[in-house]
């Protein structure tokens, strides 16, 4: 009885709360109660039953009340097909995802020949007139925006139960040991539970309805889109959903599918009227599955498979199959990534509590290193959920959205957005699931080029600040945002990660110096020599998206400059990783010498007067000072150009930097917010990193754990989880001879100061398994791939270990 009034009261206040706000939602509420309590004291029943909590896992996120909006839904998703589930009693909703159903071409074009207004505007910018260039560039170099034209939902499946009696006993959980949403309740004397899971072995989304007393379960079956849709019935227990998508009419995009079968077990199912009805089961299985035309290896030469009969084989393939080989089959899968990394992060207060009511703690000012462990590991649960080999790389939103015209497309933004989603990959033990940004970068190579040639007449391939599943790749829009030829040189840098993680050297030959060089050779294009320091520099380009009072007019703004600071780390970045490639390749050739010639004469960031470091090339005072992007400072994180051991003297400037940013305002979007988490952690500050996770959890994170930017954009949540790993162990130093320094626990807040975290890996070819306690390290146990004498940073001494290959050895002294 008490948990039906729990569950009464919190669904209508969740409810009401969406239509009309707090203050009123808790008015309504109150009057709940009081009826609510006199029926109780009336019907004077007791009742024994509980909430069970976390059960002791901690890889739980979980709930008393349904979803009462999309935000509150629970995330599946099999690496394309995906569904967030909202968990209500009566009208249960899938919202459905597939990740290539989008609207679309056409695709922006290249403007042929601005290469000459490109020339200008260096001039104009080298004599001081901004204001100019930025009018010059916006009216001869942009080209159109197209939009929207957006990744969209794949629709909703909808399931009306017939249920008698008021539920109580309401639990709703995503079990990320598993990959499995749940929600379980009691009406009228039986015990529901429904289990939902996204099975990459079946390519198919399965729901499991059970309850614990026979002919307990009946329900209607129906599918909806909020447009371009239509629905039929197959045969006697299958529907289907399908249509081409559009946008505002427009932009017809790709052609897609969606079948369900209902398997019950007991009872009988009905089908016709486009709707399945399924009466007085004892149980029920349903297999989704999904198809469309896109094809990823060239966009605008649709697939012509039959979508019918691809959904179909995968439907009736997983029938075939028992429910317990789906489920096995499935967990094994999921679990071969996910098991790879555990993590402890000390003391876990207020698991015993729904994970809502742990975030409200955390906004309060409550500290939960579980909650923050259970922050982590589901950003390594939507990364296995959202990009796995074969698939589209994971967009704005992961796969999850259901709309139809998504904030910013939920597209592939490669001025941070798309790259921060890939953050966690190879530190968290998860490099197949990087291998979709890998195909996909590479895929951009032909209009890359294309751009480069009729845009700059330049040789190499570029990428602007961001692009789609169409893969075009030229300037568009706005100067502030789309005058930015860095994203794919910034992409490149993944590749050279991947080969420092894993060591592939095959990778390396054939991936990684290819697609650096493309991007290198159009660098070598790009750059110009500045009049002013005899330097090389980039430019005419962006700082992303920010933009300064210009010198002449302080009342005008510009955001166009020669050298600022971003580009030129990303370039150093980029030459650096070719001509490490190169040696490891043993290529000598005249690329080769170029690239480090040009190396050699690249412009560096400077430090300002106010000790800062310079976002521009020129001291310009900034229009917005806390803006969310922190690009000059890509060199500390993701890059390694600055470091405390090779550039001390950057380290004061670039604090000062982020102090300066986070005074004004910034951090405010989720994932400016998790890349300060990473700035702070290769700067050792403990304290502040651990600050900003908390301000990550407090201010931009929805009861389902998705981050905010505001509104849901999942890289905060990819950010936050590389975060947490940087301050646990980094490995971007080497000494001189080039050997790899694991640094252990480089940034352990005092709030973690018991713990451990297994499975991470580290550059070089290691994994590593640390545990600490009262702040100090206890133990450290290593892998490598490879026989040899591994260099371990801790605190301010460094130690050498041999290892043998593939053999863990521990270690627990360190004096
Ligand atoms: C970048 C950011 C915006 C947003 C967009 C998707 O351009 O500046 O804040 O995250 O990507």
């Amino acid at each position: 009885m008490k948990e039906a009034f729990q569950y009464q009261s919190r669904k209508i206040y969740s409810l009401v709360r969406g239509t009309i706000g707090t203050v009123k939602a808790e008015a309504i509420v109150l009057v709940f109660c009081f009826m609510f309590l006199f029926q109780y004291i009336a019907i004077a029943q007791t009742s024994n039953s509980g909430i069970a909590g976390s059960e002791g896992n901690n890889n739980k996120l979980w709930y008393q009340e349904p979803a009462a909006n999309w935000m509150e839904a629970l995330p599946i998703g099999n690496g394309k097909l995906g569904a967030m589930v909202f968990g209500d009693v009566e009208q249960e909703k899938l919202q459905l995802n597939e990740e290539s159903v989008w609207a679309g071409p056409p695709i922006p074009e290249n403007r042929v020949g601005a290469y000459k207004s490109v020339e200008k505007a260096r001039e104009l910018i080298f004599q001081g007139d901004y204001a100019e260039a930025n009018k010059l560039v916006q009216d001869d170099v942009m080209g159109p925006r197209i939009a929207p034209r957006s990744y969209q939902t794949l629709g909703d499946l909808i399931l009306n139960f017939e249920l008698k009696g008021t539920p109580s006993n309401y639990r709703r959980e995503l079990d990320i040991n598993n990959a499995i949403a749940k929600t379980s309740f009691t009406a009228d004397g039986v015990n529901y539970t429904r289990e939902y899971f996204s099975s990459a072995i079946d390519d198919a989304i399965v729901v499991v309805l059970t309850a614990d007393k026979p002919k307990s379960i009946s329900l209607e079956l129906e599918m909806q889109r909020k447009a371009d849709f239509e629905v039929a019935n197959i045969g006697k227990n299958r529907l289907k959903m399908w249509g081409q998508v559009s946008q505002k009419g427009k932009h017809l995009g790709v052609k897609y599918e969606t079948q369900i079968m209902a398997l019950p077990k007991g009872g009988g199912v009905k089908s016709g009227n486009g709707t399945l009805s399924i009466s007085k089961a004892n149980s029920v299985v349903l297999i989704i599955s999904a198809a469309t035309d896109y094809n990823a290896a060239s966009p605008f030469s649709p697939l012509t498979q039959n979508l019918s009969t691809v959904c179909a084989t995968k439907l009736k393939k997983a029938a075939k199959r028992s429910l317990k080989k789906l489920k096995e089959d499935h967990i094994a899968d999921y679990q071969k990534f996910f098991n790879r990394v555990a993590i402890d992060l000390g003391e876990i207060k207020g698991e015993e509590r729904p994970t809502n009511e742990r975030l409200e703690a955390v906004a309060k000012g409550a500290d939960d290193p579980g909650l923050m462990a259970l922050y982590f590991q589901y950003g390594r649960y939507l990364l296995i959920s959202s990009s796995r080999p074969g698939s589209l790389p994971a967009n704005l939103q992961g796969i999850w959205n259901d709309h139809l015209a998504a904030p910013w497309n939920s597209d592939y933004h490669t001025n941070i957005n798309m790259q921060m989603n890939y953050w966690p990959a190879e530190v968290t033990n998860l490099s197949e699931c990087h291998e979709p940004f890998f195909d996909f970068i590479e895929s951009l190579v032909p209009a890359g080029k294309k751009t480069a040639k009729e845009v700059y007449n330049s040789d190499g391939f570029v990428v602007h600040h961001t692009t789609d599943v169409w893969h075009w790749t030229s300037p568009i829009g706005k100067v502030q945002y789309g005058m930015w030829p860095m994203g794919g040189a910034w992409c490149t840098r993944h590749f050279m990660e991947h080969y420092n993680f894993n060591g592939d050297t095959a990778f390396l030959k054939d991936h990684a110096y290819p697609i650096m060089k493309e991007s290198a050779k159009f660098l070598l294009d790009w750059l110009t020599k500045d009049p002013r320091s005899g330097k090389l520099v980039s430019g005419p380009s962006t700082s992303p998206e920010n933009k300064f009072y210009t010198p002449k007019d302080p009342e005008v703004f510009a955001n166009l400059d020669m050298g600022n600071a971003m580009d030129q780390e990303i370039i150093w970045d980029n030459f650096t990783n070719v001509l490490e490639a190169a040696e490891i390749l043993k290529i000598e050739d005249e690329f080769v010498e170029r690239v480090k010639d040009a190396l050699a004469n690249l412009s560096l960031p400077k430090i300002g007067s106010d000790g800062r470091l310079m976002e521009w090339s020129q001291e310009f005072e900034e229009v917005d000072k806390g803006h969310r992007h922190l690009s000059h400072l890509y060199g500390l994180y993701p890059g390694n150009q600055f470091t405390e051991n090779k550039t001390p003297y950057y380290i004061d400037a670039i604090n000062r930097s982020i102090e300066h940013r986070l005074s004004n305002g910034g951090g405010h979007t989720g994932w400016s917010r998790a890349w300060i988490i990473n700035f702070y952690a290769r700067l050792g500050n403990s304290e502040k990193a651990y600050e900003n996770i908390k301000a990550l959890l407090a201010k931009s994170t929805a009861n389902n754990l998705f981050d905010y930017h505001p509104p849901f954009q999942i890289d905060g949540n990819f950010g936050g989880t590389a975060g947490i790993a940087e301050m646990l162990m980094q490995s971007h130093e080497t000494d001189q001879s080039g050997t790899t320094i694991i640094n252990l626990l480089p940034a352990l807040p005092s709030e973690w100061s018991t713990g451990s975290v297994s499975g991470l890996k580290a550059r070089g070819g290691y994994e590593v398994d640390i545990a600490w306690s009262n702040g100090a390290l206890e133990s450290v146990s290593l892998v490598s791939k490879e026989a040899k004498v591994c260099k371990l940073r801790i605190g301010d001494e460094i130690i050498d270990v041999e290892l043998t290959a593939g053999e863990k050895q521990s270690i627990t002294e360190f004096k």
